[in-house]
């Protein structure tokens, strides 16, 4: 009874640190998707070149960005540039916001400045979590007009929001250099945490774990 209990609990832990960070379904990201460089500025460990890449319209009247977030919270922040690499002069396009409750967020009116029409750029979503900031990017050519929201725009059952500040994402408005720096140190520093444990040495801690606790219930 106590071990059942017991493995259930280290199996449940190990699911929690094995999860990812988080997903866009719209508007579709550039780049192989990669959950071990996701921590890097801009775009999640991919450098984006706006003359290489396929660019899906963005209506700037009102458009649809949805998520899928694996943490139990984070914070969001919605940017856009027009810079040829997506480096720096970033414009807000959504207050910052929090969500609580992992799964889906679908936000369908999202709306950009009219001044961007005609223009091909990048829209970011950056993600501050329990394991620092975390990035995607999709490249869009902004339209005039709104977009028709998609059937799977839905959000999550248990997934609330509230309007939050958060100095640190609105400094990301100004980041321009890759972040290679100490800044990312610590993301590395709990990433590099997280691989381990999802290696040998995560299944070799949960062994030794699950022995101890067998030799605690007997
Ligand atoms: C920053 O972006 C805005 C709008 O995208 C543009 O008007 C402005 O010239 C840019 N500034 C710099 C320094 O590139
Ligand atoms: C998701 O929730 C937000 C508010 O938290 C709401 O503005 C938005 O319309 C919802 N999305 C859908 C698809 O209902
Ligand atoms: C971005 O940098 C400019 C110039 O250095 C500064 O005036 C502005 O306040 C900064 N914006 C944010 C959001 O940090
Ligand atoms: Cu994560």
């Amino acid at each position: 009874m106590y071990l059942m209990s017991f493995i259930a609990t280290v199996m449940l832990l190990f699911t929690s640190i094995a999860n990812g960070h988080f997903t866009v379904e719209h508007p579709p990201t550039i780049g192989q998707f990669n959950d071990e460089t996701e921590g890097d500025h801009p775009c999640g460990g991919y450098s984006p070149d706006i003359t290489q890449v396929s660019t899906t319209d963005f209506h700037v009247d009102g458009d649809v960005i949805a998520t899928t977030l694996t943490h139990p919270e984070s914070t969001w922040l919605y940017r856009i540039n027009i810079d040829p690499t997506a480096q720096g002069n970033w414009t807000q396009v959504w207050p910052i916001f929090q969500q609580s409750g992992q799964g889906k967020f679908c936000n369908p009116r999202v709306t950009i400045p009219r001044e961007f029409v005609g223009k091909k750029g990048f829209l970011g979503i950056v993600s501050h979590a329990v394991d620092g900031f975390l990035y995607q990017c999709s490249a869009v050519n902004f339209v005039k007009g709104t977009a028709t929201t998609p059937s799977d725009c839905t959000n999550g059952s248990s997934v609330t929001t509230s309007w939050i500040s958060d100095d640190q994402l609105t400094a990301k408005l100004n980041e321009s250099t890759p972040s290679s720096s100490k800044q990312h140190t610590p993301n590395f520093a709990i990433s590099s945490k997280r691989e381990a444990f999802q290696g040998f040495g995560g299944m070799l801690t949960i062994g030794l774990m699950v022995i101890l606790g067998v030799m605690l219930t007997v």
